[in-house]
């Protein structure tokens, strides 16, 4: 029996800082682990638990499934959350086109609700040099659709001899099976910097909408060449369309397309993926299939794929047509063609600082400091240097870049031109003395020496794309 005070989810909510207490839920149990914070051996990632229940942030981190940690949280146990809070997941109302989209990963940090686009604070993004899809950057346009397995058909469309279909089961026992690790980015990640240059319209996206994953399924190329294509398409193709089982209210589809020898070239590398990191796709991220164009702005690997089409012409969606595409610092709203420029592709080179975070107060006691990031280039371009200043520019170090994780065997390189994935880097340096505060740039150069550039105000343009500048954090340095 529990002599415990009872408390609302509203209550437990209340606290979840420092100087409020930290209380955390755990099957049930209320806990005021405001002491325990500064001991954590995970640092302050307990943080982002405050307030709410450990169990999804505890799924993440298998470390804490051991008797020993819930010896240590049984210390701190304050109270019981009230049965109504416990067993509160009602299902919303059928009205809300949304209201069949998944539950998420609280940690993500929320752009939009509806529809869902959410990126995980950067501290968590290098953790791990595969994201786990759970905190894997979150992009949709519409509804999260609901397709059934068992009866999903894509449909192949524009080859000699008429449309093919293929169901689930087609793709998976007809095709071999790739495994590919490829890097995700939106075209708008790091909006948020260029949007200070001069206000851009868009999600206000941070520096992680972008995040690594290991896709499998059958390639494009096997699929297409299997449903009619041949020397003589490669005539007249140029293109290959894709559309999303996700809907518009006037039952507009989203889709995109892409360069007909991306698609059908033996080292694109283009999937129709069925798998994310060996698990089924997650409903947010394409199930049962999407496509996954390594190496090309995000919005092409088009998710719930429905129909492929190979043609003449580039895709006519208004996402190929009138968006993801690039403008002179020049251009604005009331002067921009859309058709004066072409559809955003391979991306330009990508790097920034993952920690410490931005304003962060770095204890010198140790004298020295660990910088980490992640770093990505488009069209295969593998990343082959990071430099990083703790100057603000003047003087530069080259970061050690990792292509895989911590205590694993190293992976050989990719072949040539066909660096799918980032690269996670970080820099030890010794701390320069006496300073009060550091701004700590980075920038990347790829295999093609293209470099980030140094400022946002020249590649501003309105819609806060490819927005690659150095980064950089100003961080406080205490005694
Ligand atoms: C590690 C306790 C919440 C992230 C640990 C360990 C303990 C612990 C005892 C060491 C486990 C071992 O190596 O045997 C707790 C308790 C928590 C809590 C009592 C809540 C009251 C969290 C949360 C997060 C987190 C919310 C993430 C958001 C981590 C990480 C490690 C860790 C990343 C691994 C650190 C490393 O070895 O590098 N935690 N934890 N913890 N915890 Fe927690
Ligand atoms: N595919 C469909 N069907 N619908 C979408 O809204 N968003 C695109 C792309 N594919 C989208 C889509 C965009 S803009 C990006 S950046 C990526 O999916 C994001 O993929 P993710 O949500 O798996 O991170
Ligand atoms: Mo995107």
């Amino acid at each position: 029996i529990s002599a415990l005070p009872v408390f609302s989810q509203e209550e437990v909510s209340k606290h979840r800082s420092l100087s409020d207490g930290v209380w955390v839920t755990y099957r049930g149990g209320v806990y005021d682990i405001t002491e325990f914070v500064a001991m954590h051996p995970g640092g302050e990632k307990i943080l982002l638990a405050a307030g709410g229940a450990l169990e999804p942030f505890w799924a993440l981190y298998a470390v804490h499934n051991q008797e020993h940690v819930l010896e240590i949280l049984s210390e701190y146990k304050v109270g019981e959350l009230c049965i109504e809070d416990l067993k509160k997941q009602e299902p919303a109302e059928s009205s809300d086109p949304y209201s069949s989209d998944p539950e998420r990963h609280p940690v993500l940090r929320i752009n939009s609700h509806k529809p869902f686009n959410a990126e995980p604070p950067p501290e968590i993004l290098t953790d791990s040099y595969i994201t786990p899809s759970a905190v894997f950057f979150k992009r949709n346009h519409l509804p999260v659709p609901q397709v059934d397995p068992a009866s999903y058909q894509l449909q192949v469309e524009g080859l000699p001899g008429g449309g093919v279909t293929f169901s689930l089961e087609d793709l998976k026992t007809r095709f071999p099976k790739h495994d590919v690790t490829a890097t995700v980015q939106c075209a708008g990640n790091r909006r948020s910097e260029m949007d200070r240059v001069k206000q851009v319209k868009g999600l206000s996206w941070g520096i992680a909408a972008i995040s690594n994953a290991k896709w499998s399924g059958a390639r494009l190329r096997d699929v297409l060449l299997a449903a009619g294509y041949g020397p003589d398409v490669a005539q007249w193709a140029r293109h290959v369309h894709f559309e999303g089982l996700d809907k518009d209210v006037t039952g507009a589809a989203y889709g995109a397309s892409i360069p007909l020898n991306k698609a059908v070239s033996e080292e694109g590398d283009v999937l129709l993926a069925y798998e994310m990191n060996g698990e089924k796709i997650p409903p947010d991220h394409g199930f049962p299939v999407r496509v996954v164009v390594p190496g090309v702005v995000g919005a092409r690997s088009v998710k719930w794929v429905g129909k492929i089409v190979v043609s003449a012409e580039e895709s006519s969606s208004h996402w190929q047509q009138n968006d993801y595409k690039g403008f002179s610092p020049g251009t604005d709203w009331d002067t921009v063609d859309y058709k004066s420029a072409p559809a955003i592709q391979e991306l330009p080179v990508q790097s920034a600082i993952t920690l410490p975070a931005d304003g962060a107060l770095i204890d010198s006691s140790d004298g020295s400091l660990t910088v980490k990031g992640y770093a990505w280039s488009g069209g295969g371009r593998e990343v082959v240097r990071v430099d990083v200043s703790l100057d603000g520019g003047q003087t530069w170090q080259v970061a050690e870049l990792k292509s895989g994780d911590e205590g694993q065997a190293p992976k050989p390189p990719p072949p040539p031109g066909r660096a799918w994935a980032w690269k996670l880097w970080e820099l030890t340096a010794p701390l320069p003395p006496q300073v009060q505060e550091l701004e700590i740039i980075c920038k990347a150069v790829d295999s093609s020496y293209n470099v980030q550039p140094e400022t946002f105000a020249p590649i501003w343009n309105l819609r806060g794309v490819l927005s690659n500048a150095w980064h950089r954090v100003t961080v406080k340095i205490t005694e």
